[in-house]
């Protein structure tokens, strides 16, 4: 006898960002004086979202997830998955692991970074105390679909975990960092100034997922 069984039980799709329903699939479209829409180019891709942050302006993001910020808490498995396609190499960064709160209230503003800059697809950890840790990078081509998948243990001690693949291919894995701030994380796609306000960027993401496991949001 043969006991077909299911995806595991503990598996779970906890947020699917597909854009065929709007900008609203993010908690709040953070993006003054920019765009953020959707976007179509009738390729296999479908609808996606669209950020372009002008010259002169910080940021142009999707900030968290509608309906799902339940799923964030410290001591989860939380994989995060997306593809991404930059106008330039310098997108500047494309994807923030935010801290709640400002200034004093947090320990780490945002304990992990992910950046397009150079030509290189670079994983930033930021530990408490501003201490910048690149733990992988690899090269990366502007005007072109990337598979982006961030799997995260939220640890508010010393003991959690970052891994990143890259078009399939594991490019940072690191375990004993701090992946939890004092008020809790949120995610948020698109592009932030970094160093460079006076740049110009704009990114593309589709399909962005939240799920327990890497397979969820493959
Ligand atoms: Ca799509």
């Amino acid at each position: 006898m043969t006991l077909l069984t299911a995806s595991p039980a503990h598996a779970a799709v906890l947020w699917d960002g597909n854009a065929d329903k709007g900008t609203g699939v993010f908690a709040a479209i953070l993006c003054p004086g920019g765009v953020a829409r959707v976007k179509n180019w009738g390729e296999g891709h479908g609808n996606f979202f669209e950020f372009h942050k002008p010259a002169g302006v910080d940021r142009c993001e999707g900030h968290s997830m509608a309906g799902a910020e339940g799923h964030l808490a410290d001591n989860k498995t939380l994989w995060f998955g997306w593809s991404l396609a930059t106008k330039t190499g310098t997108a500047q960064a494309v994807f923030q692991w935010k801290s709640n709160g400002t200034n004093d209230q947090h320990q780490q503003n945002y304990p992990v970074l992910l950046f397009v800059e150079n030509g290189r697809f670079k994983v930033w950890y930021v530990a408490p105390g501003e201490q910048w840790h690149l733990i992988g990078t690899a090269a990366w081509s502007a005007d072109s679909w990337h598979k982006i998948e961030l799997g995260l243990t939220t640890r508010s001690d010393d003991t959690g975990s970052i891994q990143v693949y890259k078009d399939g291919s594991l490019i940072a894995s690191r375990t004993g960092v701090r992946t939890w701030d004092d008020r809790g994380n949120k995610p948020r796609w698109g592009t932030y100034r970094g160093g460079w306000t006076e740049v110009s960027s704009q990114v593309w993401v589709d399909d962005p997922k939240m799920g327990t496991s890497r397979a969820d949001v493959d």
